[in-house]
């Protein structure tokens, strides 16, 4: 008989149960938490074990996902724009498990033509919002000599593509501000990954073109990725053990090569 059919000879340690949930005791706090992927990476960050606190503008979203999240997940409105008010959503908090996910994209006009009113809530949203929320979780992290800081990028911003442009290039600033903190922080034991998905379908389209039509059109004759497909890449990055630090993780679905390049069936 090989040891694995024998009885166990004791009672279960007293850790077992947390193998099924490898974050329990960490606290989570995930931004644009509101829709998409945030939501669902405060989903599977919930199931894993974690306290979650979702931050996002719309405060109703967030309550009905608290609803359904259960004890220990609390909501936070913020705006990320507002350094101060990212600052303060750290206050007298330990957060260890940081997901900067807030961001969005405004059009696809070519730069000639483009609103530069919506190009600066995109530079103020997608990259002075991840660094104002990477601001104020650095210092806990640091003091605590642990924490993981994920980013969400896009392959946007490792290629452009017509009409990208300003997305683009929050994108490409995302992926440098993540090159930055390996860095800066190396040797304080905090862990930095950046997700850059390809096309996922959630509200982003419709938020980009404003019309939720054309945004179906964006996903039509392929197969797109889903939010859980991006939440269950983070999950595995974060419960590894605390000397493996999964980096970089591009995820495409399957009919997209590149920015450029997507197979359709009609
Ligand atoms: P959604 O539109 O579904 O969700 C965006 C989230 O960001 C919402 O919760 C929204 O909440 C929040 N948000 C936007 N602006 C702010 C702000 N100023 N302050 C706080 N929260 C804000 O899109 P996705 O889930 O697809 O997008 C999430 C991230 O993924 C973004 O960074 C996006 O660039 C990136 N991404 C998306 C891809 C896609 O194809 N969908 C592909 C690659 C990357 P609220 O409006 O309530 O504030
Ligand atoms: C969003 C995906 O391909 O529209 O980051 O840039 S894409």
């Amino acid at each position: 008989m090989s040891s694995s059919d024998s009885a166990p000879a004791s009672p279960a340690p007293a850790s077992a149960p947390a193998l099924g949930r490898p974050l329990a005791g960490r606290q989570a706090l995930v931004t644009g938490a509101s829709a998409g992927i945030g939501a669902q990476t405060a989903r599977v960050l919930n199931a894993l074990g974690a306290a979650v606190t979702v931050v996002a503008r719309r405060q109703e979203r967030l309550a009905t996902l608290v609803e359904e999240l259960g004890p220990g997940t609390r909501a936070k409105s913020c705006d990320v724009r507002d350094a101060d008010a990212v600052a303060a959503l750290f206050e007298g908090e330990a957060y260890d498990l940081v997901v900067a996910n807030a961001g969005l994209g405004l059009g696809v006009a070519p730069l000639h033509a483009g609103d530069p009113s919506d190009w600066s809530t995109m530079i103020d949203t997608n990259v002075k919002g991840v660094l104002h929320t990477v601001r104020a979780a650095l210092p806990g992290m640091r003091e605590r000599g642990r924490g993981d800081l994920v980013l969400i990028g896009s392959v946007a911003g490792r290629q452009v593509y017509p009409g990208g442009n300003v997305y683009n290039a929050t994108k490409h600033a995302v992926k440098a501000i993540y090159d930055a903190l390996r860095l800066d922080e190396v040797g304080s034991g905090i862990r930095f990954t950046t997700v850059d998905p390809g096309m996922v379908q959630t509200e982003f389209s419709v938020v980009r073109l404003g019309d939720q039509n054309a945004a179906d059109r964006v996903y039509d004759g392929m197969t797109p990725l889903g939010p859980s497909d991006v939440a269950d890449a983070i999950a595995f990055a974060v419960t590894r053990p605390a000397h493996v630090n999964i980096g970089e993780i591009v995820i495409w679905p399957t009919d997209q090569a590149s920015t450029r390049d997507v197979h359709r069936t009609q």
